[in-house]
């Protein structure tokens, strides 16, 4: 190989060895030293990589690589998040089977990442496509059926008649469908759940001790979750034979006597019935029935209802008060019916201004005094209660659980605890995804689950996808029909699929085991392994992968299948890619692609570049001629070591015994200072880009120490120390030239294997100068400082010193003056 620095044949050279010789291969093996799991998002096989996964993964993989030279067995692994929507519109636009478009899509994007350099275990590939992988989704599906953690109901979905299929919440943006941006409407349909539900509490106080996980995502988790306490209060009808009572669920018992209407979600039961005989409410309700429920949920749009003309009785002041039906009350939440507290609640005060509702004061804050004629918004605040009986005067506090307990004797209320999160639907309306291993028999035998000897139920191959009239699997009779399991009869299978995100829930404990076929996974593999120790992906993944993936985890260990209750120590949210103000994306137009980008300068500067130029939680923005910085570090240092080549193999080690001058101290202080600030960024702060700056600086450093060539054969030792550990610290960054310039000076062993350097303290220590402190010229104190303090730093120090702060007491400075490394004069008058 030539003296240029050849990314490409080397990149090259050392991408085969390591898959030839299985360099990252790795077993559940003590010897090799404690187990360290490192994962990132595995990638959703859309055709190429782009700059979003090239940064995850380089940060992975430098903690990776890091991980394993400080003695770690670490398993780092990789997979595809093969099933789901895209497959299908794909399959559509180009018409290709979803099954051919996604395998091609992964062996393309595996050769990128292969040319990446990243050093996963590449036995343990695995696509959530694959029959033996999906095979588990429905086995722990019929698992969970039998605990009762799976169930059928009928909901409400969003649903985009374009793509005829259901979509998430968040699939749907300002009520248009996320990728067909048509409107959405709302649909009853039987859908499957799991019960998230039951593990709300437990997945919610869990949060208090995840502290390695960052702030940002604990707190939409939290909010996801969504937790108030509150109390259920019945509001009995005017008529109580026409039903009722009414149970409403509040936060704020204490306003109740300001309750001045009550307020029904259009899905309400009560709605219905009196909208039997009321067609303006009638058709009030399905016209809101089919709006989007987030449009619905948002607090900016104007809220809209209409009075059913029927009344309640307020339990705390025997007030006949209207009943309403309005879009803002939501069916999915509490009890899907409100007491309204105009006064007090800034929505219903909004309401009860465009309806002209009576608006009554019962919370008086502290400092002023409210008038309801004045008033422009709620007072939503705690305060002293007034015009409410016998619990006037109280404070809002107190009320909460005295007027509580109150409901409670009377036996019209109870304290309750409502969540935000919802049961988890996880039916698909789709071809490309895991068929829900559930039959209904045509007799009288009800709904099945496949028994599970018969799994998997594999997606049939031969289907025609139109896009249109839903579900290709309903079309198919010869996957529909089958016997029931129970009595032998004629059945029918569910034709739904699951949700993709059920395939990421687990997919990280498969790794451990990926060829199991009698298990999901061995749980002592699984032992060995688990907890994840660092989990790095995007942000956007912050609620839903990550909360299903929790839930999942306590749902395995209620199975006796894990020990763990959660699957993630450390979890880091990656910044995004941004270019030109935006997130790098197709719809703007400011794609870079990681291939042209390895095509010109190599794929070590292309990590290099997006290690280097943000830290690994913040935006990186990308700007094309940045590139050059980190590819001119890599050619430096190469030229270094390209044109000393020689003389560094001849040179000994340091053996001890040496007496150095005070250039090679200096060198030596600086490449042990070097390996304490790169040991500790990555490990304790993962700061990955100030790591690679002070790479940077030792290798600058290494320059000066040969201009002029030196001749003591000591100092080409200390140039020996630096410049190997250069090529090791740089290692997890730039994997390939790390590799290759260690083979040239000699070492036959790859980098994997080498310890990472462990600094002297003594060596690293900076060196101490004797400061002198004058005050008008006159010497008043000697401070011993560290001789690499800047002027600011030494100015500080001199002022703070008491000696010098007791001369200067009551002066007044007028200047001081800095000679680095030997005075500090302070001019006072
Ligand atoms: C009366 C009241 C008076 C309320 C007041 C608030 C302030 P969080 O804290 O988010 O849980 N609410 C209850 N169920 C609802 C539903 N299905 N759809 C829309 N709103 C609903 O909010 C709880 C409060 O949201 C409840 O307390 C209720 O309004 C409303 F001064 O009851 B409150
Ligand atoms: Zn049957």
């Amino acid at each position: 190989m030539s003296k240029h620095y050849n990314f490409e044949a080397i990149e090259a050279k050392w991408q085969k060895r390591w898959l030839d010789a299985g360099v990252f291969e790795v077993v559940e093996d003590s010897k090799e030293g404690p187990k360290y799991y490192c994962l990132e998002m595995l990638p959703y096989p859309s055709g190429k990589i782009h700059m979003g996964h090239v940064r995850n993964y380089s940060i992975g993989d430098a903690i990776a690589r890091f991980k394993r030279m400080r003695g770690f067995n670490v398993l780092h692994p990789i997979g595809w998040d093969a099933l789901g929507l895209p497959a299908e519109n794909a399959a559509l636009q180009h018409s290709q089977h979803p099954e051919d478009w996604t395998r091609a899509n992964i062996d393309h994007m595996k050769k990128q990442l292969q040319r990446m350099g990243f050093s996963y275990s590449w036995e343990r590939e695995l696509a959530t496509c694959e029959p033996e992988y999906y095979h588990w989704n429905q086995w722990f599906f019929i698992q969970m059926w039998k605990k009762g953690l799976a169930y059928r109901k009928k909901s409400a979905v969003n649903w985009c008649p374009d793509c005829s299929t259901v979509l998430a919440n968040e699939q749907v943006e300002e009520g248009k469908c996320w990728r067909c941006s048509k409107n959405v409407v709302q649909k009853e349909l039987e859908q499957w759940f799991l019960k998230i539900t039951d593990y709300a509490d437990e997945l919610l106080a869990a949060m208090d001790s995840m502290d390695s996980w960052p702030e940002t995502v604990l707190t939409l988790q939290r909010n996801w979750i969504g937790r108030s306490a509150g109390a259920k209060i019945d509001f009995s009808l005017e008529e109580p034979e026409r039903g009722g009572p009414v149970r409403v669920f509040t936060t704020r018992v204490d306003t109740i006597c300001g309750a001045t209407f009550v307020v029904l979600a259009p899905e309400h039961p009560l709605s219905a019935r009196f909208a039997a005989t009321n067609d303006q409410l009638q058709f009030y309700i399905e016209k809101t029935k089919a709006k989007d429920l987030d449009v619905r949920r948002s607090d900016e749009r104007e809220k809209t209802g209409v009075a059913t003309n029927h009344y309640a009785i307020n339990p705390y002041t025997g007030e006949r008060v209207p009943i309403w039906v309005a879009d803002y009350v939501l069916m999915e939440y509490g009890t899907g019916a409100v007491m309204a507290v105009p006064a007090h609640d800034e929505r219903d005060f909004l309401f009860a201004k465009k309806y002209d509702l009576p608006i009554k004061v019962v919370v008086q804050p502290t400092k002023a005094n409210l008038e309801v004629e004045e008033m422009k918004t709620a007072w939503c605040d705690y305060g002293t209660l007034v015009e409410s009986g016998s619990f006037s005067g109280l404070p809002s506090r107190d009320a909460l659980n005295v007027m509580t307990e109150y409901a409670e004797e009377k036996g019209y209320g109870t304290k309750a605890i409502t969540y935000r999160l919802r049961d988890w639907g996880i039916s698909r309306q789709r071809y490309w995804g895991t068929p829900i291993p559930m039959i209904y028999c045509e007799g009288a035998c009800d709904v099945q689950p496949v028994p599970e000897e018969q799994l998997p139920i594999i997606l049939p191959r031969d289907i025609t996808i139109t896009g249109k009239g839903g579900s290709v699997l309903r079309e198919k009779e010869e996957f529909v029909q089958t016997k029931c399991p129970q009595c032998k009869g004629p059945a029918r299978r569910e034709t739904d699929t699951m949700d993709t995100f059920v395939d990421s829930a687990w997919y990280f404990y498969r790794y451990t085991d990926p060829k199991n076929d009698k298990a999901p996974f061995d749980p002592e593999r699984a032992k060995y392994w688990f907890p994840i120790d660092l989990y790095i992906g995007g942000v956007e993944h912050a609620i839903l992968h990550l909360i299903y993936s929790r839930f999942w985890t306590k749902m395995m260990r209620d199975l006796g299948l894990v020990e763990v209750d959660e699957p993630v120590i450390q979890q880091l949210s990656q910044g995004m890619v941004i270019k030109n103000g935006a997130k790098m994306s197709k719809s703007k137009g400011n794609i870079v692609d990681p291939d042209a980008v390895v095509d010109k300068y190599g794929a070590d500067t292309l990590r290099l570049y997006t290690l280097f130029e943000a830290p690994p939680e913040k935006e990186m923005n990308w700007t094309d001629e940045r590139l050059e910085g980190p590819a001119r570090f890599l050619h430096r240092i190469w030229r270094f070591v390209e044109n000393e080549i020689e003389v560094l193999k001849e040179t000994a080690e340091i053996d001890g015994t040496e007496s150095w001058n005070e250039s090679e101290i200096s060198l030596r202080r600086k490449t042990h200072q070097t390996i304490r600030r790169v040991t500790s960024d990555i490990e304790e702060r993962l700061h990955l880009n100030t790591a690679v700056a002070a790479i940077m600086e030792l290798t600058n450093d290494l320059y000066k120490h040969i201009d002029p060539r030196p001749q003591r054969s000591h100092t080409w030792k200390v140039i020996r120390e630096a410049t190997k550990t250069v090529i090791v610290l740089l290692s997890p960054f730039a994997p390939h030239m790390a590799e290759e310039m260690w083979e040239r000076l000699g070492y036959r062993k790859g980098l994997k294997a080498v310890e990472w350097p462990i600094y002297d303290p003594e060596i690293a220590a900076e060196e101490q100068i004797t400061l002198v402190v004058q005050i008008n010229g006159k010497l008043r104190s000697r401070l011993s400082v560290s001789a690499d303090l800047g002027s600011d730093e030494l100015e500080r120090l001199a002022l703070e010193d008491p000696t010098v702060k007791t001369h200067i007491e009551g002066k007044e400075i007028r200047r001081v003056v800095v000679v680095p490394g030997r005075l500090v004069n302070v001019v006072v008058s």
